[in-house]
């Protein structure tokens, strides 16, 4: 009925049954449903009772959409981050069939997303403390993924100062931008009060995200949808206060949300990962995801020099010589091993 109703409606008269295409980005996708942001499609008004997830935001109308049976046959599962194509069923309940997904520009395997221009991975200084071993995964994936990463340690409220310098210094000696936030405490005082002092690595960080579409990967509970509601202006986002026994976040993120911030900033939350394995990749490889590496490269004795076990090495020596962290090389040569037996594996 309903159905016939919006058809009657967009067929601009003598019975012609023609619906309202229009082109979008999926923002996520839950329970068979796919939600569909787009700029300005309409100026017919949404209905008042339509539920929170489909209310107009940032100037974009959220359709709720079934896909078709044909993604199903071509085996093309739409991801978050997608343009695509949507057919408009009935305007003022927001429903709409998804016809079509547009050409990628890249696509992301964990986050699952797509067109996606860069990554925060996001850690937490404490509660829970970084885990190097995890943080480096995450990098490794992201280069692998050609995504460029800007690296972001949350909770500077609860750290030694000290500390969050150490882990700043570290990354960034690697080639990494490092920002040290709290957006915890900047999402408390910015409720109780708007003029308070700017956060000025919070305000880099929304220069950053300017006009790109981000999504941001770590573990859980580091405040990552804190963040994400720190970044707009109404909450959306469900948090968790730690439980401490468990250090895991009890409203943790089950799906990965792609939140418009207008001006064609999104900003894309997701769940968080407690352990990662490392990409399909050569162990030849890894060394180009360790930037710091390439300057003593040239001093080893060997070409192809694996950097783990032969003699004369440039980057063991940097390493014996306090220019490359230890804790990098290290987690380096666990994953060298990691890839090297896998390789065994998989040709024994
Ligand atoms: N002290 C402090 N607590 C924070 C900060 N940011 C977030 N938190 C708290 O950390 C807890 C977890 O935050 P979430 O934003 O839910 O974490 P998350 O990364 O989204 O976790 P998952 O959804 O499980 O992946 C909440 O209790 C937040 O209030 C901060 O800067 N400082
Ligand atoms: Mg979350
Ligand atoms: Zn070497």
């Amino acid at each position: 009925m309903r159905n016939k109703r919006a058809q009657n409606l967009s067929s601009g008269g003598f019975g012609q049954q023609k619906k309202t295409d229009a082109e979008g980005t999926i923002i996520k996708g839950i329970s068979g449903f796919y939600y569909v942001a787009v700029e300005a499609a309409s100026d017919a008004a949404p209905r008042a009772d339509l539920p929170a997830n489909l209310a107009p935001r940032e100037g974009m109308r959220i359709y709720q959409c079934r896909a078709r049976g044909i993604f199903r046959k071509e085996k093309k599962k739409p991801l978050v981050g997608d343009r695509v194509r949507i057919e408009i069923l009935d305007e003022e309940a927001a429903e709409a069939n998804l016809t079509d997904i547009l050409p990628r520009k890249n696509e992301l395997i964990r986050p699952a997303a797509a067109n996606v221009d860069q990554a925060v991975v996001f850690f937490a200084l404490k509660e829970p403390e970084p885990d190097a071993v995890l943080l480096d995964r995450f990098l490794i994936l992201m280069h692998r993924q050609e995504v460029p990463v800007l690296i972001c340690l949350n909770k500077k409220d609860l750290a030694d100062s000290g500390v969050s310098q150490h882990w700043k210094m570290i990354y960034e000696g690697c080639g990494y931008q490092v920002l040290l936030i709290s957006a915890g405490i900047w999402e408390k005082e910015k409720r109780s009060e708007p003029d308070n002092q700017k956060d000025p690595e919070l305000e880099e960080l929304r220069g950053i995200l300017e006009g790109k579409t981000t999504v941001i990967a770590g573990p859980s509970g580091v405040g990552k949808s804190t963040l994400t509601n720190v970044l707009q202006d109404t909450v959306i986002m469900e948090t968790g206060e730690i439980s401490r026994k468990l250090h895991k976040g009890k409203n943790t993120t089950r799906h990965a949300e792609l939140v418009p911030l207008g001006n064609g900033t999104y900003f894309c939350d997701t769940p968080g990962f407690a352990s990662l394995d490392l990409p399909d990749m050569e162990k030849e490889e890894l060394q180009t995801c360790f930037q710091e590496f390439e300057p003593f490269e040239q001093r080893c004795r060997f070409q192809g020099c694996s950097h783990v076990t032969e003699p004369d090495c440039g980057v063991r020596e940097a390493v014996q010589g306090g220019k490359i962290a230890p804790e990098r090389y290290e987690n380096y040569c666990r994953f060298y091993r990691e890839l090297q037996d896998r390789e065994k594996h998989k040709y024994s």
